[in-house]
Order: C-alpha cells, then structure tokens, then sequence
C-alpha cells in the first residue's frame, strides 16, 4: 500500500466537518483580528526533527518491554519516519545516534532518506555506554574523564560523528554526556569542567563548515550527585569560550522540578546562543513522555518566547527543533505524530497572542489583563488549522486515526520477527 494514496482516502470522510470547522473557526479568529490563512501558511512551514532513537520502544531501568514490528536496523528506522512525516508532514528532518545508526555506507543511508523526502539534520554522540570492542570503559566519563587516553577516545568519536554527518549532509552535532558523580568528594568540580571544555574544544575544532555544535545540559542521571554539564548557566559559559558556532541545547526534562523553562529560553535568546530543543514531557524527571502530556501550558509558553523572536526579528534566532521521547507503553509511531502536532499546536496558539496588547498590559504593570491575554490564546481550540495543514500538504486529518487503520503496524510485526534484544536500558 501506498501511504500517500491511503492517507487521500481515509481523508475523504473527514473532509467535510474539517470544512466547517475551519470556516467556523475563521469566522472567530476573525472577530478578533486575525486572518487565519496567514496562519495556516505558516503551519506549513514548521518543522520538527523526529529522533531516530524515539521509534524503537523504550525501556526504563528496571525492563523494556519492546512492542511489536520494532525496527531492526536504521534503514527499517528510516521507513517508520517516513510514515510519521508521511502522516503529519512536518517531520522530514531526522536525528541520528552513533553508533547506535551508523550505517555501512553513508552514501547509501543518504540516498535512501532523500528518495523518502527525509533527510539527516542532527548528529548524537554516544559516550554514556561502552561499545563492544571498545578499548578504554566510559564508567567513570567520558570528555571529562580523569585518564586523559579516555578523553581522548572520546572526542575521535565525537570527530568521527562530525565526519559521518558531514556524508550525510547533517547540518549539527549534539553532544550529551553522562560524566559526573554519585557522591560528594568522588569529582573536583571545576577541574572535572575544565577538562570537558578543552575536549570540546577539540571536537569544535573539527566542526565542518556550515555546522552547529549543540552542547546538552542536564542536571542529573546517570550521575546522581553531580554532573559535569548541570545547568543552562555552565552550558551558556561553555558556548562562549568555544566560540559563534556553539550553543546551547535545552532538553525538557533536564531542570530540576518547577524550574522557569520558558524564561532559560528567553535568556539564552536574549544572549544569541539558543540551540534548539530537545521536545519532550516530564514530571519527575528526564521522564522522555510525549510532548504537551504532562505540561501543554508550559509548553505554550515556550512557543510565546519563541515566536515572541521569531515576529520581532531577534538576530542570529534560528532554533533547531527535535523531538526526544522514550516511548515506553505506547506505539512510537504514534506517541511521535502525536509529539509532533502538540509542537504545531502550542506555536500556533503562541502566534495568536495579541503582542501589542499584551505589552502594553506588561507597561501598565497589569498582570490580571495580562495573564487573560496567553489565556485567550492557549485556550483557542486550533486544531482546525492544524488539521487543514496537515491535509494541504499531503499529511492525514486524523494521523492516529488513519495510522490505525492503514494495518502499518501489524504488516510490520510480520516482517520483523521480534528482536531478542530485552534488557533494560534507554533504547
Ligand atoms: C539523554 C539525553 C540525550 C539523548 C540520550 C539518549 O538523556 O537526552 O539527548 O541522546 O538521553
Ligand atoms: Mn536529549
Ligand atoms: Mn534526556
């Protein structure tokens, strides 16, 4: 089957509510001001890369129960990205994790993405496990290790990541690691943050032209006491000292609980070294659950910041938005297209704010008409435009609903036997 077709047809039903609705909604939006075309045109423009990683089904550190047609290799990866894109059409770029996808031959991997619409927007490092074969054990770190051999080790694999994208026509590499500490005294501090920056500042010395260096900070896990990259403020200070071309990662679910996210954004805007994103829902910790879950507030909030310098101009703006989620009881594919239009949604609403308003509301200090006015816009009920993109551009009205019933899943179960793969662990 063809998913395009099927998609077309499955779309029929829905065609005609998806009509009124839409016209409905215009006739509202225009009560208030604004021409929903404009903002329809503008859903056709975002983007959002969907993580390799996020469509085999995950595991916490206790099991991994793997769902059923998981895929086996990165080509297989490829074809359920396709699907995701394929559904939603706004997902073409993907990010990749080495060695986890390292393909025998990039050129092939290249070829095969582009001949689906994809293509490969983000390289991922992986220092936080050991490799079989490898010489020297990241237990005790990686970039910031003591042993200066394991640094070493380290920043040749980042370098080789930076080649590998290079092939692939990757535009940045992401580097997260899992250095740090379970006790108190077991890391100095600042001599542990030393010998991370001068590693990467090797590895920012290999950056091919044209790419960014995105650093990921997170707070705590695997380390548990301390880690080497803890918060926005070191990463902010490590991107300055390596230079224009690196910047600052913000993964969701690396902040402690009830942390400010939306105003780290707003900082790291205001000082030119916003990377992008890491998308996902938490409410614990790095839980990796679906996008807008847990917090879809919040997540509005993040897109007022971000469109917020995206209407004004701001300069050197341009955030690369991903997806990271670990899907653990649900289908990925389902969980991502479902990631993939709260994203779209919590921008739509954030484009719907009533910024002069709500200026001069902030100038008059009041914070009741202010509040009222992210209100109006997080409570608009936007799916219409979402859903009259999505439609426009190829992509289905329903995606879980036309993903269900397209038998994707189930055809899959049949062609890849389930993997023996079943221990605990991230992926
Ligand atoms: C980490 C972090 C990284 C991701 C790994 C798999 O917690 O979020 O971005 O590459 O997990
Ligand atoms: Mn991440
Ligand atoms: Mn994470």
């Amino acid at each position: 089957m063809v998913i395009r077709e099927f998609v077309d047809e499955y779309n029929r039903k829905a065609l005609e509510w998806l009509h009124q609705d839409y016209e409905h909604l215009g006739k509202q939006l225009r009560r208030r001001g604004v021409d929903i075309e404009p903002l329809t045109a503008r859903v056709t423009g975002f983007r959002v890369a969907v993580p390799s990683w996020g469509v085999g089904t995950g595991g916490t550190r206790f099991a991994r129960f793997a769902g059923p047609g998981e895929p086996r290799n990165v080509f297989e990866k490829l074809d359920d990205c396709d699907v995701i894109n394929k559904m939603v059409r706004t997902t073409p770029g993907i990010s990749l994790h080495i060695p986890w996808d390292e393909p025998e031959s990039p050129a092939e991997l290249k070829a095969y993405a582009t001949a689906r619409g994809l293509f490969i927007d983000s390289m991922n490092s992986n220092t936080f496990q050991d490799q079989p074969g490898q010489k020297l054990s990241y237990k005790f770190g990686s970039l910031a290790h003591t042993d200066s051999a394991v640094r070493a080790q380290a920043i040749e694999h980042n370098v080789r990541c930076l080649e590998l994208g290079q092939q692939l026509g990757a535009r940045s590499h992401t580097v997260w690691i899992g250095d740090g500490g379970n006790f108190p005294g077991q890391v100095h501090f600042r001599r542990a943050l030393e010998r991370y920056l001068e590693s990467l500042r090797a590895i920012y010395a290999a950056l091919p032209d044209g790419f960014r260096l995105f650093i990921e900070h997170k707070l705590y896990e695997p380390a548990f006491y301390s880690t080497v990259l803890n918060d926005w403020g070191t990463s902010y200070h490590c991107t300055r000292e390596l230079g224009e071309r690196a910047l600052s990662l913000v993964d969701l679910g690396h902040h402690a609980p009830n942390v400010n996210i939306e105003m780290i954004v707003a900082r790291l805007i205001q000082f030119g070294k916003l990377a992008g994103f890491h998308f996902n829902d938490s409410k614990y910790g790095d839980d990796d659950l679906d996008s807008g879950s847990i917090k879809p507030f919040q997540l509005f909030l993040i897109f007022n910041e971000l469109v917020d310098a995206e209407l004004e101009k701001t300069k050197g703006f341009d955030p690369a938005y991903m997806l990271d989620q670990s899907h653990n009881v649900t289908d990925p594919i389902e969980s991502l297209m479902t990631s993939a239009v709260e994203l779209v949604r919590a921008y739509v609403q954030a484009q719907l704010v009533d910024r002069e308003a709500l200026r001069e509301a902030q100038e008059r200090n009041d914070a009741i008409q202010a509040l009222a006015l992210l209100k109006q816009a997080f409570t608009a009920d936007v799916a219409p435009i979402l859903a009259m993109a999505r439609q426009r551009a190829g992509g289905a009205v329903d995606p879980v609903a036309a993903f269900r019933a397209s038998g994707y899943r189930a055809r899959k179960a049949e062609e890849r036997p389930a993997a023996a793969r079943q221990g605990a662990g991230i992926v």
